[in-house]
């Protein structure tokens, strides 16, 4: 398993040198500067590759760029409106650019209007550190009482309803304005952030869309995107939902294992592949992350290890991210799935043998407290969760070759 780190590209407050003392093997980037819906130039990727293969004093710092993270779905493609149609052929035209270039893995989503959502940056745990957390009810109270959606009310058990309504109450003008923040901040690194009357805007252009529509949409791009991504060896790999459950009465179809291999058998090509986040998937008790990867894992092309402790006892409810070996997920019965793809990879002489990984969000920590890095992606958290992982691997590789001698 190849261990990766994210890194938002020269602005990020967490250096390539800061990756390398934190051991990593590769990188993870996107050029979240280019507009989405434009072409990536060769150019422009070249620019990054030589920027991470630098330390800061000029040495080589022996990394390359992996995996992109990601090449957005523009919401014309998604909605298959405007210029759809020009967005999906510049699509192509970057995943050919980024072959040339070297590269082989490219990761996306297809979440309408919003990337990944909770309702707070920087929760308090009990050590003094933070993470991120989704509460339900506070997302009620900004749904219904912020955002004000029409039929919001409705959407809700009537309890998170009624508790959202308490909570709405007792919040001050700085409090709502905290949690709108926080709800749409959206896609991590990402240049432009909207403003409540964007959000509106965008669930009015989805209120005809149903999830049937957009798996449609969805499928219409992989026909046209995957063989491509076949051809100059691109493996594509869909990053799930987050949290993998209807919010804002947009539809989300790809937050369970059934809605993943619907995606698989709709275009069967190796190039139309997954990325497994377990933090993301694992914020709904039914989906068994060590039993996809055991499932599915033949085109996982790339995993997020992250963990997170639901809050409730129900299917889908409030949660935080917790410790990467600590939340609900079994990460060492996920890892040993993993290795074992690895396995049958290597008998079935298979180039992609070794699986790319990073450690997905970590909490803020230490020195992590003072340094302000995008959320989820402080240094010193991050190298806890990655040094953890690394000795579940070393240690599961470790007695597999004992096991073989
Ligand atoms: C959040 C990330 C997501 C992810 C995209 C992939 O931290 O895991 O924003 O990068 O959904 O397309």
């Amino acid at each position: 398993m190849k261990q990766t780190w994210r890194w938002f590209g020269p602005h990020d407050t967490v250096s390539v040198d800061d990756m390398l003392q934190a051991g990593v093997q590769g990188v993870v980037t996107a050029l979240h500067h280019v507009p989405t819906g434009d072409v990536w130039s060769v150019e422009e990727i070249q620019r990054r590759q030589a920027l991470v293969a630098r330390m800061a004093d000029g040495a080589p710092s022996g990394l390359g760029w992996d995996v992109v993270e990601s090449l957005p779905v523009s919401e014309d493609i998604k909605k298959q409106r405007g210029d759809w149609k020009t967005h999906i052929d510049h699509y192509k035209t970057s995943l050919r650019h980024l072959a040339r270039c070297g590269i082989e893995v490219v990761c996306y989503n297809f979440m309408p209007v919003l990337d990944w959502t909770r309702t707070d940056l920087g929760w308090r745990l009990p050590h003094g550190g933070t993470c991120m957390r989704f509460d339900f009810i506070d997302f009620a109270a900004f749904d219904i009482h912020i955002l004000q959606r029409p039929g919001a009310a409705e959407s809700f058990p009537a309890e998170i309803a009624e508790a959202a309504a308490e909570r709405f109450a007792a919040m001050d003008a700085a409090r709502q304005r905290q949690l709108a923040d926080n709800v749409v901040f959206g896609l991590p690194g990402a240049a432009d952030h909207m403003t409540l009357a964007d959000v509106r805007a965008h669930l009015q252009e989805y209120r005809q869309i149903d999830a049937d529509r957009l798996r449609r949409h969805f499928h219409d791009f992989l026909e046209q995107v995957a063989p491509v991504a076949q051809d100059v060896g691109i493996r594509l790999c869909c990053h799930p939902d987050d949290p993998p459950h209807p919010l804002l009465g947009l539809p989300r179809i790809m937050s369970t294992e059934a809605d993943y291999a619907q995606l698989m058998k709709a275009v069967d090509l190796p190039a139309n592949g997954i990325t497994l986040c377990a933090g993301s998937l694992g914020a709904r008790a039914d989906n068994d992350l060590p039993g996809m990867m055991r499932r599915l894992g033949d085109r996982v092309h790339f995993l997020h290890l992250r963990n997170v402790r639901r809050e409730t006892g129900v299917l889908f409810g409030s949660f935080h991210e917790a410790e990467h070996l600590a939340g609900d997920t079994d990460m060492v019965a996920l890892i040993e799935a993993a290795l074992q793809e690895e396995q049958r990879r290597r008998d079935a002489g298979r180039a992609d043998s070794s699986i790319p990984f990073r450690p997905d969000h970590g909490q803020d920590i230490l020195d992590d407290l003072k340094r302000k890095a995008q959320p989820g992606y402080p240094a010193i958290g991050r190298l806890r969760g990655l040094a953890e992982l690394r000795g579940v691997v070393t240690a599961l590789e470790h007695s597999a070759a004992r096991r073989a001698a």
